[in-house]
């Protein structure tokens, strides 16, 4: 059978999996859920927005006589990866998470563990701070709660309303970043705490690195639980159980 991919993106491994898709000749599509304007270019057709919950997912596999899920979203989209359980199983599909390790500390690190982002909230309790917010626009609102701080955001796009931050400077800018810049940046703006979800990866590494070069602290929030799922961890390994799971890669 060959396999016609359904590949669920936001992320580098996604887009280096599009690649490896590309390259092999196998039949994908990307999909983003069109939480920013201009997602990255991919090798392969790209579909935008929402399926519609389970039921729209489960549709959406149908009608589209999808063979195989990679569930290649970023750790902290829980709600589209239990969805993706829900719906393989419902439908029988074979489901592979394309995911990366939490980050660990390592020595010089300086981390304060806390487990969501309203963790990460009450921990910002007490005198005014200098704070790096680097955990995208989906949740500053909540922040406001602890407005005491100068902030200093990082957004993909420019924002599309009044930020709820008084004391704040937004740098519109997506990754891949690099521990240069991040530190350069931190220097820039006398930052004193940075606030990171443990995405792990490669793609928002650079200011934990910065913030370990700077001897700054880290308030990094743990990632939420998911379901269990079969999990890979390089696009190598997804095109393996592919070739293992009766699709026929072709010659
Ligand atoms: C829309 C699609 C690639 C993918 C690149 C990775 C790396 C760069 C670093 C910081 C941290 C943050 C954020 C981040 C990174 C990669 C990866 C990653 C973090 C794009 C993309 C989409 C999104 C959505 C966006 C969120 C936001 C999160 C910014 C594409 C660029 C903070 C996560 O403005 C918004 O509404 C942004 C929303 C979800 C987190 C949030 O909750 O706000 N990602 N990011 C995806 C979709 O529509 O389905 O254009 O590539 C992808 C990437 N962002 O192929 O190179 O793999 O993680 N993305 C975090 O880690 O904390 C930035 O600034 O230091
Ligand atoms: P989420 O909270 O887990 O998902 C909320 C809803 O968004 C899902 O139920 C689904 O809507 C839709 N959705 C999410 N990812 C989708 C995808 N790849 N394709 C189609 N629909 C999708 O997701 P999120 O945290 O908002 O993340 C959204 C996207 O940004 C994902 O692609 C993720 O990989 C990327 N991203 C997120 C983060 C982060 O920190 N959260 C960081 C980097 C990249 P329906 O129920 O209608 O199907």
């Amino acid at each position: 059978m060959r396999p016609n991919l359904l590949i669920l993106g936001g992320t580098t491994e996604a887009t280096a999996l599009a690649q490896a898709a590309a390259a092999e000749g196998i039949d994908a599509t990307l999909s983003f859920a069109g939480r920013v304007e201009r997602p990255k270019p991919q090798p392969i057709p790209v579909r935008i927005g929402g399926f519609g919950g389970v039921d729209g997912l489960v549709s959406f596999l149908t009608a589209q006589r999808i063979s195989h899920v990679v569930d290649a979203t970023h750790p902290f989209a829980a709600q589209m990866s239990r969805n993706a359980v829900a719906a393989c199983r419902a439908t029988g599909v074979p489901l592979v998470a394309l995911t990366r390790p939490p980050w660990t500390p390592q020595p010089g690190d300086d981390w304060q563990h806390v487990p969501d982002i309203a963790g990460a909230v009450a921990e910002l309790a007490g005198s005014p701070r200098r704070v790096m917010l680097a955990v995208g626009r989906m949740h500053l609102d909540v922040f406001a709660a602890q407005a005491q701080h100068f902030y200093l955001l990082r957004l993909v796009d420019p924002p599309d309303g009044p930020i709820p931050l008084p004391n704040h400077q937004a740098v519109v800018s997506r990754g891949p970043f690099t521990e240069a810049g991040d530190r350069a940046l931190m220097r820039e703006h006398r930052i004193d705490l940075v606030v990171s979800k443990n995405a792990g990866g490669t793609g928002a590494r650079a200011k934990i690195d910065a913030a370990r070069a700077l001897g700054l602290p880290v308030l990094m929030i743990d990632r939420p639980a998911l379901p269990a799922r079969r999990e890979a961890s390089t696009p190598a390994e997804v095109l393996d159980w592919l070739a293992h799971s009766g699709a026929n890669l072709g010659v």
